[in-house]
């Protein structure tokens, strides 16, 4: 068990200014660059050709996933000068300030403890005077006995019958991670439970998920850490009003419950204080699915299934927390990308999850990479003067071969993959998964090797094609390859190795953060979006202003309040 107590007392208030010499200016930054000079004209297929032990050497366990890191363009040398990198931010004592609760979210003044959500009860942590164990494991206390009485069949509808329908309203934070992780262990999954999730305040979204479930037996989880976030409010408010006139204000307590930190808005709304579940400041929308905002994840597969996935995500950290910085799993994955991006320019990176119930991990990944670093300035506020987080995008294997992956393969740009899949399966169908396999481990073979000119012709005389049409086809069959990957392998996509997958994530993105020196905790320009719509709302609801904005801006809303008249 470790205790938190005794690191924070080492770290001190100087923390948001501990990252004013810029990154260029660490000398490993600089060797970085000339090492980068040699590095890329390397070629993955002469670096597998030149050391036989390269995957022994480039791959590693931990919290029960294996990392494939041999398909990059490094050697033992690029680890050390990364690592020295990370050393030289001050890495080990950030993360132990991150542990530690000090409050390293410097523009919202807040501690970042996600990482106290998925931590033993006896671990020693005070924030403000308050017990954080104690806090988080009586809202599991409450999340395991309501979760049991609706899964068990003990908390009835108004009219006496079983819950069958879940609906969770948030968006964001409040949506992303509970509708992932729903799907993620859908083989987990109650028979009785139907999950739906609702986040744009689109109409649509809501209208097509109350035209299929029925008041009497749907429990709505309205989610949002704030209850102020205007989407979610409209959503809850048109549920309510839905559910309100097919039942009646006195049935609402058996039907709304609420995820938040905001018990007076909660109250107000009408839900029962009794059915709120709370959550506290120092857990960040994109990292709060291991709080109660985890609700319908518990609902679905069950509380003893979620703690699995707490405790999954907890070996992750005790391995970030205690490893060595190159043998340590979020660090090597956070380097490798800092390497691609900083030296090799390269703009995005793909995930590929070979597991169709990790549908929407990349679109997770995205607001997790995305949201936190995709950040401009330095903690100390100056400008930074290197390129920080990539676009993260991706979908599916073996669906995405059959659209994006051209690109991937031939294109202009070098852009990472990271092949994310399991050794088993959680069905029983025969053959699907060792062609999933099959087609997962070829495409990162495909990558790194290509296919060379002469491999092209050879091919290509193999099957008799004349000569001239084989000079016309040789550029267009030519594959560059070189292109770097990871894979990392589950043994299975379980509750456990799912929480560990995602902390994994979770801190490949704070160690990015701190190399680049940004808050990766803040997120200004989602609060932006929170409120630029509310005056153009107005207008489209009721006078306009004609001369209020832009002429295009005008222009569109004066075509929309002409439909809606
Ligand atoms: C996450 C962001 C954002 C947030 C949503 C929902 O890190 O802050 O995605 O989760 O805007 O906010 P509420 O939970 O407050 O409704």
């Amino acid at each position: 068990m470790y205790s938190v107590a005794t690191t924070l007392s080492h770290f001190s208030d100087s923390f948001a200014i501990m990252h004013e010499t810029s990154l260029t200016e660490i000398p490993a930054y600089q060797s970085l660059q000339l090492h980068h000079a040699n590095a890329q004209h390397w070629e993955l297929r002469e670096l597998f050709q030149n050391d036989p032990r390269r995957f022994e050497k480039f791959s590693l366990a931990a919290a029960g996933i294996f990392l494939d890191y041999s398909k990059n363009r490094l050697d033992e040398k690029t680890i050390e000068l990364l690592t020295s990198l990370a050393r030289g931010r001050g890495l080990e004592s950030q993360r132990d300030a991150m542990f530690s609760g000090h409050k390293i979210n410097t523009t919202e003044h807040r501690a970042v403890l996600h990482t106290a959500l998925r931590a033993p009860r006896n671990t020693g942590l005070k924030v403000d005077g308050q017990d954080v164990p104690h806090d988080v494991h009586a809202v599991l206390s409450q999340i395991k006995s309501f979760t049991q009485r609706v899964r068990s069949g003990e908390w009835l509808g108004h009219t006496g019958k079983h819950i069958t329908d879940i609906v969770n309203i948030g968006i964001g934070g409040s949506d992303l991670g509970p509708e992932m992780v729903c799907r993620a262990l859908r083989s987990f999954a109650h028979p009785r439970l139907a999950l739906h999730f609702v986040a744009n305040v689109d109409g649509h979204d809501l209208d097509a998920v109350l035209a299929k479930v029925n008041a009497e037996t749907t429990l709505f989880v309205i989610a949002s850490k704030t209850f102020t976030t205007a989407e979610t409010m409209m959503n809850a408010q048109s549920a309510r009003a839905w559910f309100v006139k097919q039942a009646s204000e006195a049935a609402l307590p058996k039907h709304f419950v609420a995820v938040s930190t905001n018990t007076q808005a909660v109250t107000a709304f009408g839900i029962d204080p009794a059915n709120m579940f709370q959550f506290w400041d120092w857990v960040g929308g994109r990292y709060s699915i291991w709080s109660a905002i985890g609700l319908p994840v518990a609902l679905a597969v069950g509380f003893d299934h979620f703690s699995e996935f707490l405790a999954g995500a907890h070996a992750m950290d005790e391995h970030f927390r205690t490893a060595p910085l190159e043998r340590n799993m979020p660090v090597l994955l956070a380097l490798i990308g800092i390497w691609y991006r900083n030296f090799f320019n390269c703009p995005s990176i793909s995930i590929a999850p070979y597991h169709q119930d990790l549908g929407q991990f990349a679109a997770y990944l995205q607001q997790l990479d995305m949201e936190s670093n995709g950040k401009r300035v330095a903690r100390d506020g100056s400008t930074l003067n290197v390129a920080t987080g990539p676009v993260v995008w991706g979908d599916v294997g073996t669906n995405g071969q059959h659209a994006y992956f051209q690109l991937l393969h031939q294109g202009t740009d070098l852009i990472p993959v990271d092949f994310i899949t399991a050794l088993k399966p959680t069905h029983s169908l025969p053959g699907h998964h060792a062609a999933l396999l099959a087609n997962c481990f070829a495409q990162s073979e495909a990558f790194m090797k290509g296919k060379t000119a002469d491999e092209v012709k050879e091919e290509l005389q193999a099957q008799n094609v004349a000569a001239e049409e084989i000079e016309r086809l040789v550029p267009h069959k030519t594959f560059p390859g070189n292109r770097p990957s990871n894979t990392l392998l589950l043994d299975q996509l379980t509750p456990g190795t799912l929480g560990a997958l995602i902390a994994l994530y979770e801190h490949k993105v704070f160690v990015q953060g701190v190399v680049w020196g940004v808050n990766s905790f803040d997120q200004w320009g989602v609060e932006l979006g929170k409120v630029l719509a509310k005056n153009i709302q107005t207008e489209l609801q009721g006078e306009a202003k004609p001369n209020a904005h832009d002429a295009s801006t005008n222009g569109l809303i004066a075509k929309a309040k002409e439909a809606l008249a």
